[in-house]
């Protein structure tokens, strides 16, 4: 049959009923691209992929976790879903409760929420709170309105969040054969490396697949997990993770550990040049997703990584087009030529054509 998302393929591996209705909008399934000339750049001998998920539905890997936390809302009878987000959270909330026919409240920081998520998010019918403080406040405001209501939170914090998305390290194995060496992601709320720890060590269990080295990456003015203690301000260019206060923190760094791996942190200015990189690759995403490859690239340059004869993934989480004014605001503009065919040669040629 035709592909129908991550709950109608990866059902038997999720701790999910049998019976339930999926609210899918077919997401998953995305491409593992081989991205060869970035790895020869960084001196060859090793293989490089992006897991390229921008191309989920919404254009996030929030997808994965939104139809799972969605379906089991539904499902348990809930009319109405809420979540604080950096912006990709809230417009797949948004878009996933409107298929299923709920009320979605999405609490975001003000002014630090890319304009292709909070787009998506009235674009989908969210009803958008906003505050003039941070994630972290956010969430801690969603969290305690969710436990004295009946409104469901769908947060990370969200069990079946983690159930949705731990399926991207199910199809990196399927598509590779085994797992990677080393997965590269970026670092937040810690959702994501939480599910991918426990989807790989699941998949290891029943077939063998193996277990990858997981590299975390925060950015440098939003590392509390590199510190060691909550960021009050958290401030970087890569606005999806700027948070402070990981709820899934203690995950995270168990899975940076478990997996003989690590969380570090990476300048905002690495974190635009990887991007910078990846697109001259063909692969445009939002500065939080080029994190992990800045961070590898980090760990290549002061040499406390040799990447020789390793298989390594880069988890890109949201497409480029979330967040189109960090690109804009570069500065750089169209040619801007008369309607005049010759005018055009002449710019194009370098000359008049006989
Ligand atoms: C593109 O949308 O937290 O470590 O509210 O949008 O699982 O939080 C987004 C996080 C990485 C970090 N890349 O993932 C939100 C939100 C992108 C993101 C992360 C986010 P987690």
């Amino acid at each position: 049959m035709s592909y129908q998302g991550i709950i109608h393929r990866y059902h038997e591996f999720m701790d999910l009923p049998p019976a339930v209705q999926p609210i899918t909008l077919y997401e998953g399934n995305t491409p593992l691209i081989p991205v060869p000339a970035i790895a020869d750049n960084l001196g060859g001998g090793f293989e490089l992929y992006v897991k390229y998920e921008g191309l989920n539905p919404t254009g996030s890997f929030k997808d994965r976790g939104m139809t799972t936390a969605m379906t089991m809302a539904k499902h348990n009878g809930k009319k109405t879903v809420i979540c604080a987000s950096t912006g990709n959270t809230a417009a797949s909330a948004a878009a996933y409760a409107s298929r299923a026919g709920l009320r979605a409240i999405v609490m975001i920081p003000e002014g630090k929420v890319a304009a292709g998520k909070l787009a998506g998010a009235v674009a989908y019918g969210a009803e958008i709170i906003q505050i003039p403080g941070s994630f972290d406040d956010a969430l801690s405001f969603v969290v305690e309105i969710s436990q004295k209501s009946e409104i469901e939170l769908v947060n990370s914090l969200n069990p079946y969040r983690i159930e949705g998305q731990k399926t991207a390290s199910f199809e990196i194995c399927d598509e590779l054969g085994s797992a990677p060496d080393w997965l590269c992601l970026p670092v937040g709320n810690a959702g994501n490396i939480t599910a991918y720890w426990m989807g790989f060590t699941q998949y290891n269990r029943i077939k063998n697949t193996g277990l990858p080295h997981i590299l975390g990456v925060q950015a440098e003015g939003a590392a509390p997990l590199v510190i060691g203690h909550t960021v009050e301000h958290p401030e970087t260019v890569a606005t999806a993770i700027r948070i402070g206060n990981p709820a899934r923190g203690e995950q995270a760094l168990m899975a940076a550990e478990e997996s003989k791996g690590r969380i570090i942190a990476v300048s905002d200015e690495k974190i635009l040049a990887a991007q910078k990189m990846l697109a001259s690759s063909g692969i445009w995403v939002e500065p939080a997703s080029a994190a992990g490859l800045a961070g590898l690239i980090d760990r290549i340059k002061n040499n406390s990584f040799d990447p020789k004869g390793k298989r390594i993934v880069l988890v890109c989480t949201g497409h480029g087009m979330k967040d189109p004014d960090i690109i804009i605001s570069r500065g750089i503009k169209p040619v801007r030529l008369p309607v005049d065919f010759d005018k055009v040669a002449e710019y194009i040629l370098g000359g008049r054509i006989q």
